[in-house]
């Protein structure tokens, strides 16, 4: 698109907005054309607090899937309207929920007493399964909170699983999925980098798999990412292994340091391509039709309850294990 034209696009974002009373909701992950109109950006744990306090009728979310579901379940009054309806999630597609329940079902037979900690990047029904949902933000936090007599089944990512079980020295059971993004950083390349830049912090998110979290000098997500490089007072380089879109939120948050992207394997920009679906165009087009709209699911009731708990800190009635949990 043309300047002309997406200036023309944008300001009929703006007005729309104004219409139709609604709120834009942004991911980290999303092209900075649509993170810079946001009313609020920020990252999964973020995003699905502040959808808590949207005022306006109509909630539209620039994210994935699972985000503007969960933006949904936390706000069923409200409407909640997502550009393209297709931005999906590697890792959610990698735990269908017919399977994660035959699976628990197994383990349960086999005597296992434990509780599921799900990450958020799931689909509605496997966080129903689920006692727990975290976020690479409250991961940790969680994890502690569950009772040491239960063993953890971790879903669905193996990579965030392992370092999690590392760091708090929790035993997991790790599901097999795992983000067709953060996979694919070139450990070659990584280590080329370091060479050319001998001083510069490497940091990477834990979805990354361990040979690459083995060379990083500081593991977290989004928002930890951000506070971390705002501690260093003096321009720095950064090399940063986690979606590129990233680079534009630590740019304008934190100007004086430089920001190089960790290569992947098979490309230079680790886009994520659900993601990239949401265009301009399309998040105007959203606005205009009032479509395509997240609609309520039987399967929300429940993951309802387990997100308010886990997110949310609303007190809970019991767990799949029975005991009650609203510390
Ligand atoms: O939690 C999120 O929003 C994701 C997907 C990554 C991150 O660390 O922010």
């Amino acid at each position: 698109m043309s300047t002309a034209v997406v200036d023309d696009v944008v300001a009929e974002i703006k007005n729309l907005k104004k219409k139709i009373g609604a709120t834009i909701l942004a991911h980290y992950y999303q092209e900075s054309e649509i993170q810079e109109l946001a009313d609020i950006t920020g990252d999964s744990l973020k995003l699905a607090r502040e959808a808590t306090k949207v005022l306006s009728p109509v909630i539209v979310f620039c994210g994935v899937h699972f985000m503007a579901e969960t933006a949904k379940m936390l706000n069923p009054q409200k409407k909640v309207l997502l550009p393209d309806l297709e931005a999906g999630c590697s890792l959610s597609d990698s735990c269908p929920a017919d399977k994660l329940e035959r699976y628990q079902e197994m383990l349960r037979i086999n005597g296992r007493k434990f509780q599921t900690v799900t990450y958020i990047n799931s689909s509605a029904a496997v966080k129903a399964l689920s006692d727990w949902v975290v976020t690479s933000g409250n991961a940790e936090e969680i994890i502690r909170r569950v009772p040491e007599e239960y063993e953890i089944l971790f879903v669905p990512d193996q990579h965030l699983g392992r370092y999690l079980s590392e760091v708090t020295a929790r035993q997991m059971i790790l599901w097999n999925g795992s983000c067709m993004v953060h996979e694919i950083f070139s450990v070659h390349d990584l280590v080329r980098l370091k060479q050319k830049l001998p001083n510069a912090i490497t940091i990477a998110h834990p979805e990354c798999p361990k040979n690459i979290l083995e060379h990083t000098d500081f593991i977290g997500g989004t928002e930890a990412m951000i506070k971390h490089v705002s501690q260093f007072k003096e321009p720095t380089d950064f090399l940063v292994a986690t979606e590129a879109n990233m680079l534009w939120q630590l740019e304008s948050k934190c100007a004086r340091h430089r920001y190089h992207p960790v290569p992947g394997i098979t490309c230079a920009c680790n886009k994520c391509p659900h993601m990239a679906r949401n265009t301009l165009e399309k998040l105007r087009d959203c606005m205009l039709t009032g479509k395509p709209e997240i609609t309520w699911q039987p399967e929300f009731d429940k993951a309802r309850e387990v997100l308010e708990r886990s997110l949310l800190n609303v007190p809970a009635k019991a767990v799949s294990g029975g005991h009650p949990h609203g510390d």
